[in-house]
């Protein structure tokens, strides 16, 4: 047990489960005991009905931690602000907390499970006195999958109860999938005093639970997303023989009206949400995408040896700025109703706004501290990092396979960053080992995602870094024997083939290359061909990229020869990056699988090192 063991159960608790038929006894018992220790004025069991809803936004604009959007506009929205201290992911304050810190790894903060206890424990100590303890049932996966699980937040915030609502399968719901014995992932938050000199998440994945307090933003707070879908989800994948990835899942419906699913990894702020959405131009007619998740994906093999994969999360938190009807129009209608937005600017009649939205910037604009804007100041309105929470039923391009418990088979995975430079538009690994040499070997620019610089280059493998609930050499050959030749539910395993993209290499001037957005499609077609054996492609020493016309422009106004740059290779550029990915490798010590150093060293020799 990680904390010490406490007092006889609150009947008083008792009496607020009675309302639902089952009663959990584990549960009952674990919500006994935080209260016992957080002392909430009083607690609430949250069904997810509408009325509760309802009675919590009423709540939250009374006390002003929400604003009503205009009514007309945004219909059943609301506009809140966090802490100007807590817009992001914390990653420095983010732990995993296991026995020994070799289980954590070289890329993950390590917290003992008695610092823990005696750092963090402490700080939950009468931390919810004055204030209402919500306790929050949710199903993370289409309720009823083989691939759902369930999972419990305790939370003293309303807005994280609410953004529950629309994130996850929220309610009555979870408590009947719990059922009387059912297993739960423990989360406990609290927003404490949202100082980050007290702000700790702390990850304990041998025991299925978490601890974050000292924030309500985000990844940091709503528990069921980084926290459990990913880090604590990711160490169950290991030993269950799975995985949990930070990946959209998109179907692609091609002119003969057959889908194909691909699942793909990019970094925060790096474009999942804009891929998963991505309207074709109109020389694409025949095309049309199905968004079946725009962040998390749990991937299983299906009876036919092939990966499938289901999307654990039933709304977007989707960055805000940049997003307009002419980026992803897909996203603008899905948030014309019943969403959240945080951190965006607010108008004088009741709106969000952002940069880059579209049109002129509104007079009367205040911004997400909650100053009055003047528009053109070099201060931006919208913290970039700002988002809206809305549900993904609302998506026009949602796919009819999105609640399906079966979820989609995956034909291609593809890897992403944002590189101003080096890194082609395309390429294509030689083959699956290859291909998880490549996903290792992910750099990426920092973002707006997490507190700290943005724009400096980082090894973001597999676009997980801050995300993995263990050592990320374990991770990796976790990879590797996904897809070592064999059996999987006695039929032959069928691997996708695995891919890289960069849509935002940079001319010298600083310009991005590539148009991206709806006119990504032409890279999914490419990689679709590709993997179904069909395509042309040349070799590089990094992969396959598109042989010269083997990637479709037709229609595609761009300057000369930025396609030759976009698909360049430079051996050199390559070669001079190579100590530094094998610095990064060499920090994994004999975690490092075998595999991963005989493919770094074959493509050192190809690049003539
Ligand atoms: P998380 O939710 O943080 O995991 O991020 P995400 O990967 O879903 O990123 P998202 O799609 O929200 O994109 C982040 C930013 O990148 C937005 O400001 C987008 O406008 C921008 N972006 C997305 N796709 C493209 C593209 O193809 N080209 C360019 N230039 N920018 C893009
Ligand atoms: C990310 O940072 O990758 C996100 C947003 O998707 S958060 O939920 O804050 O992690
Ligand atoms: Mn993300």
């Amino acid at each position: 047990m990680l904390r010490p063991r406490l007092g006889i159960p609150l009947l008083f608790f008792h009496s607020r489960l009675s309302r639902f038929s089952r009663v959990n006894r584990a549960l009952q018992t674990w919500v006994d005991e935080v209260a016992s220790v957080t002392k909430p004025q009083r607690v609430v069991w949250c069904d997810g009905s509408d009325a509760e809803n309802e009675r919590l936004i009423a709540q939250m604009l009374a006390d002003e931690t929400l604003q009503k959007c205009n009514p007309e506009k945004f219909p059943n929205s609301y506009y809140h602000r966090s802490h100007p201290s807590d817009v992001a992911r914390t990653e420095h304050l983010t732990f995993i907390s296991t026995d020994k810190k070799e289980d954590a790894g070289p890329t993950n903060n390590w917290m003992s499970p008695e610092q823990a206890r005696e750092r963090v424990w402490p700080l939950f100590s009468n931390a919810m006195k004055g204030r209402t303890m919500y306790v929050v049932p949710y199903v993370m996966g289409p309720l009823g999958s083989p691939f759902s699980k369930v999972g419990i937040e305790i939370t003293d915030s309303a807005y994280v109860a609410i953004s529950m609502r629309i994130m996850t399968r929220m309610g009555k719901a979870a408590l009947d999938q719990l059922g009387d014995n059912g297993e739960f992932v423990k989360g406990l938050h609290s927003l404490g005093d949202l100082s980050p000199e007290r702000r700790f998440i702390v990850h304990f994945p041998q025991q299925n639970e978490i601890w974050s307090i000292g924030s309500g933003y985000g990844g940091n707070a709503l528990l069921g997303k980084k926290c459990f879908a990913l880090r604590i989800a990711g160490a169950q994948a290991r030993r269950e023989g799975w995985l949990a990835e930070h990946m959209l899942i998109l179907g692609i419906q091609e002119p003969s009206g057959e889908t194909h699913y691909v699942c793909a990894a990019f970094p925060s702020a790096c474009g999942k949400t804009n891929l998963a959405m991505l309207v074709p131009p109109a020389s694409f007619n025949g095309y049309k995408i199905f968004t079946v998740g725009d962040d998390i994906a749990w991937i299983r093999f299906g009876p036919d040896g092939r990966l499938w994969a289901v999307n654990p999360e039933a709304g977007f938190f989707g960055v805000a700025p940049g997003t307009s009807e002419k980026t992803n129009p897909n996203a603008m209608a899905t948030i014309r109703k019943n969403s959240i937005f945080t951190n965006t600017a607010f108008t004088s009649d009741g709106c969000p706004w952002w940069d880059d939205m579209g049109g002129d910037a509104p007079a009367g604009v205040t911004d997400w501290k909650g100053n009055k804007w003047i528009p053109g100041s070099p201060e931006k309105a919208a913290h970039p990092n700002s988002r809206f929470t809305a549900p993904a039923r609302q998506c026009p391009s949602i796919s009819p396979k999105f609640e399906d418990p079966l979820g989609v088979p995956i034909s291609a995975f593809i890897f992403g960053a944002r590189r101003a430079s080096l890194v082609p538009l395309v390429y294509e690994s030689f083959d699956w080992n290859h291909g998880v040499y490549v996903g290792s070997s992910v750099a990426s620019e920092t973002t707006a995602a997490a507190t700290g610089a943005v724009g400096v280059l980082r090894r973001d493998p597999f676009a997980m870094l801050p995300f993995c609930g263990y050592n990320m050499g374990d991770y990796f050959s976790h990879w590797l024997t996904m897809g070592a030749p064999g059996n999987a539910n006695g039929v032959a395993k069928k691997m996708p083939k695995v891919f890289h993209v960069n849509w935002f290499r940079k001319s010298a001037e600083g310009k991005f290359l590539w148009p991206g957005f709806g006119e990504n499609i032409r890279v999914l077609q490419w990689i679709l061909e590709r993997s179904r054996g069909k395509g042309t492609a040349v070799e590089s020493p990094i992969g396959y990229i598109p042989a010269k016309g083997g990637l479709n422009t037709a229609g595609l106004q761009m300057q000369p020869n930025a396609m030759d740059e976009l698909l360049r290779i430079d051996p050199k550029g390559w070669a001079a990056e190579a100590p530094q990915l094998t610095d990064f490798y060499n920090k994994f010590g004999d975690r490092l699988p075998a595999e991963i150093r005989r493919q770094h060293q074959m493509q050192m020799k190809r690049l003539g090192l």
